[in-house]
C-alpha cells in the first residue's frame, strides 16, 4: 500500500529510489573499467528501506549507516557529485576523497560517520542519540545497519544503554537475508543469529519494535512515522526490522550486473532480460514494486516513469562527469585533516 502522504511525496519517494538505482549500476561499470580500485558495497534491491526512513527526518537529525551507505547519502540529499567524487577517491567528494566509499560522511546533513566495521556504528549512534537528548531539541538519531551486526557485542551494548538511557533513536536492521520461513510467522532465515525473528532481540533489551516488509514502501513509511513520534515524544528506543531479499547482484564478493541494467519495462508488463530472474523483475524489485504502485494509483503512467529515468540518467552522467573531471588528492593532503601529523 502506498504511504498516505500527498501525491508529490510520493514522486520524490520514486525518483530518489531511481536516483540510487542508477547510480549504483554506473558505480558498478565504472569499477568494471577499472577506474577505481578497492572494496565496495552497493544498495540496489534495498532502496524501499531507506528512502522512506531517510525522508522523513528532520534537516537537523543524525544518521548513521554501514559499509552499504550509498543510498542512505543519496536518500538523505547528499550531492551525487560529490558522492561519486569521494567514493572515487577524487579532492571533489565531501571529504575531499579521503574517505572514499566506506567511511562518506557529511556533517551538515547530519550523517557524521559510516563505518565498515560491522556494528561500528550502533554505539555512536546512540551517543549521538543521548547528546539529543541533553541538547533538548527533540533530534533523533537513525542508525541503519545490516543483520550481520547482531553478530557483535557492541550492538548489545548500544541497544541496551539505548533503553536504559531512554534516548531517541531508531535502530532499523536491513535484513537481507534471504527468504521468509514457513515455519515461523514473521521470521526469516539467517545464516549468521540463532534467533530467527531479529525484534525478538530488541523487545527483550526494552526496544518498541516493528518486523515489516523491507520492499514495501508503505510499511517502511508507517513504521518509520510510528516510531518518530514514539521516540520524539520522549519514549525510547525503537528497532524496526526490514526484511529484504538480497538482490542477485549481490551475493558474490564485488557487486556484479548479472541481469544487465534494470529494464523499467518491468514495471508495465514482461521486459527483456535473464530468464533466471524473471521472479526477480515480477515480484522482489522494490524499485519495480513501487513504480508499479504509482502506476496503479494513476500517479505516474508509463511516459512519465520513462521521462523521470532519462532525467536521472542526466543527473548520473553529470554525477560521472564532475567525478572523473575531479583530481586525485595530492600525497602532501594525507597529513593534512589528522589528529596528528605522521612524525611528531
Ligand atoms: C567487525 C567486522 N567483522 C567482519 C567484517 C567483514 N564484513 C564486511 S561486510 C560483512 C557482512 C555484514 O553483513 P550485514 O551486516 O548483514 O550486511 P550486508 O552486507 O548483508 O548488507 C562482514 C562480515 C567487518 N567489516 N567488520
Ligand atoms: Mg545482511
Amino acid at each position: 500500500m502506498l504511504p498516505d502522504v500527498s501525491a508529490e511525496r510520493l514522486v520524490a519517494i520514486g525518483r530518489r529510489m531511481l536516483l540510487i538505482r542508477r547510480f549504483e549500476e554506473r558505480l558498478i561499470t565504472l569499477f568494471q573499467d577499472k577506474v577505481f580500485v578497492g572494496h565496495y558495497h552497493v544498495y540496489i534491491g534495498q532502496e524501499a528501506t531507506g528512502v522512506p526512513a531517510i525522508a522523513q527526518l528532520r534537516p537537523d537529525d543524525f544518521l548513521f549507516s554501514t559499509h552499504r551507505n550509498h543510498g542512505h547519502n543519496l536518500a538523505r540529499g547528499v550531492d551525487p557529485k560529490m558522492l561519486l567524487a569521494e567514493i572515487l577517491g577524487r579532492v571533489g567528494g565531501m571529504s575531499r576523497g579521503k574517505a572514499g566509499t566506506l567511511h562518506l560522511s557529511d556533517p551538515q546533513r547530519g550523517i557524521f560517520h559510516t563505518s565498515a566495521v560491522v556494528g561500528g556504528s550502533m554505539p555512536l549512534a546512540t551517543g549521538a542519540a543521548l547528546a539529543g537528548k541533553q541538547l533538548g531539541k527533540q533530534q533523533v538519531s537513525v542508525c541503519l545497519f545490516g543483520d550481520g551486526a547482531l553478530e557483535e557485542g557492541a550492538a548489545y551494548e548500544a541497544m541496551n544503554l539505548a533503553s536504559l538511557w531512554k534516548v531517541p533513536i531508531i535502530f532499523i536492521c536491513e535484513n537481507n537475508c534471504l527468504e521468509a520461513r514457513e515455519d515461523i510467522p514473521g521470521a526469516w532465515h539467517t545464516t549468521c543469529l540463532t534467533t530467527q525473528r531479529l525484534i525478538d532481540i530488541a523487545a527483550a533489551l526494552g526496544h518498541s519494535t516493528a518486523a515489516i516488509d523491507g520492499g514495501d514502501v508503505g510499511a517502511m513509511w508507517s513504521a518509520m512515522s510510528q516510531a518518530l513520534d514514539r521516540v520524539r515524544g520522549g519514549e525510547g528506543p525503537c528497532f524496526i526490522e526490514a526484511a529484504t531479499i538480497r538482490w542477485p547482484g549481490n551475493f558474490g564478493l564485488w557487486p556484479e550486473l548479472p541481469m544487465g541494467l534494470t529494464n523499467l519495462a518491468w514495471v508495465w508488463g514482461a521486459g527483456e532480460g535473464p530468464a533466471a530472474y524473471e521472479g526477480w523483475f515480477r515480484e522482489q524489485d522494490p524499485l519495480l514494486r513501487y513504480l508499479r504502485e504509482l502506476q496503479a494509483a494513476g500517479i505516474a503512467d508509463r511516459d512519465t516513469i520513462l521521462a523521470w529515468d532519462e532525467a536521472v540518467r542526466k543527473e548520473v552522467d553529470a554525477a560521472a562527469q564532475f567525478a572523473l573531471g575531479s583530481p586525485s588528492p595530492e600525497p602532501a593532503e594525507a597529513r593534512r585533516h589528522v589528529f596528528v601529523e605522521a612524525g611528531r
